[in-house]
């Protein structure tokens, strides 16, 4: 409910953008040393507000946010690490952007601290995503499967309109960003020569947006390392580790091209890890490309 009642908001600040003059930076940078644009920062306030104000989040851990924002209460279950606005770059364009969460739960035996959130994606016990698009979805993962609501903009209320998201097991996308072609391993273009006689490419550039279609109409996402990332470009613990739980409740897989994505022992918050996502042959077939001799 608080993810829900936080993406009405953002929404409308999403639709507004223009006419309340709410685009464009802030001037700031963020700890990964990248620009914030106004959405991230209001939208990163949103969303701590409406976890603060539900009483069950003890934590949350952003992009936007150095350190963790500590909530306490002796009774709150959850910790929750956030992208408040993924897909920076597509804000002031009208291009689908979106919001992540990986929700973990609090360990009662331990005091809260810095370390409270970095935990294995393996431990979420539920992550969830909201694009905002051509409409407005929100998708839930748990162990009882994952299901979608669209917002209805008359009402302001979100309706379940897909109790039951399961991957089609016939795949057609791939995603990648093909302007890193030059930096990426000689396997790695090798897999990306095979993907392009076979299947479609679509990039939206907001991560979300890609993860979204493909996981509905089948498809993988790769963000590959490259000369310029050697360690990729996506954040391991509020990217990569609730899309994964997504994409593996829904039959798929994710992987760093090493180790499945939930298994990655996380070091820092702001820690970044190669990702391929999507149908679980795909993925396969791409990470043994990967580590071909
Ligand atoms: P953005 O830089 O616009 O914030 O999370 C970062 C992200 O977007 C993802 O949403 C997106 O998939 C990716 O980066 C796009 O990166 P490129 O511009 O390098 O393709």
């Amino acid at each position: 409910m608080a993810i829900a009642s936080g993406a009405v908001t953002v929404q409308n600040q999403v639709d507004r953008l223009n006419i309340d003059g709410h685009f464009g930076t802030t001037g700031k940078t963020n700890i990964q040393g990248e620009e914030v644009q106004k959405l991230d920062e209001s939208g990163n306030r949103v969303f701590i507000d409406a976890f603060k104000a539900c009483g069950q989040v003890a934590m949350v851990g952003s992009e936007e946010l150095t350190n963790p924002a500590i909530m306490g209460g002796d009774t709150s279950a959850y910790l929750v690490n956030m992208d408040p606005v993924d897909g920076s770059s597509n804000i002031d364009v009208a291009v689908s952007i979106g919001s992540i969460f990986g929700i973990w739960p609090r360990d009662f035996s331990n005091t809260l601290n810095e370390k409270s959130l970095i935990s294995k994606g393996k431990n979420q016990v539920a992550a969830a995503y909201i694009v905002y698009g051509s409409s407005t979805v929100m998708v839930l993962a748990s162990p009882s499967g994952v299901l979608s609501f669209t917002l209805d903009s008359t009402t302001g209320f979100f309706v379940l309109t897909n109790p039951d998201i399961v991957l089609p097991t016939k795949w057609k996308y791939y995603s990648i960003n093909y302007g890193n072609w030059s930096g990426f391993s000689k396997n790695i273009q090798d897999s990306l020569i095979l993907l392009q006689s076979h299947y479609s490419l679509r990039y939206v550039g907001s991560l979300v947006a890609d993860f979204h279609r493909n996981l509905l109409k089948g498809g993988v996402f790769l963000y590959p390392q490259d000369n310029a990332s050697p360690n990729g470009k996506l954040r391991l613990m509020y990217e990569a580790n609730p899309l994964t739980y997504v994409i593996k409740q829904a039959g798929g897989l994710g992987s760093s091209g090493t180790e499945d994505i939930l298994d990655i022992e996380p070091e820092s918050l702001h820690q970044r890890t190669p990702l391929i996502l999507g149908n679980s042959d795909a993925v396969e077939s791409i990470v043994s490309y990967e580590n071909r001799s």
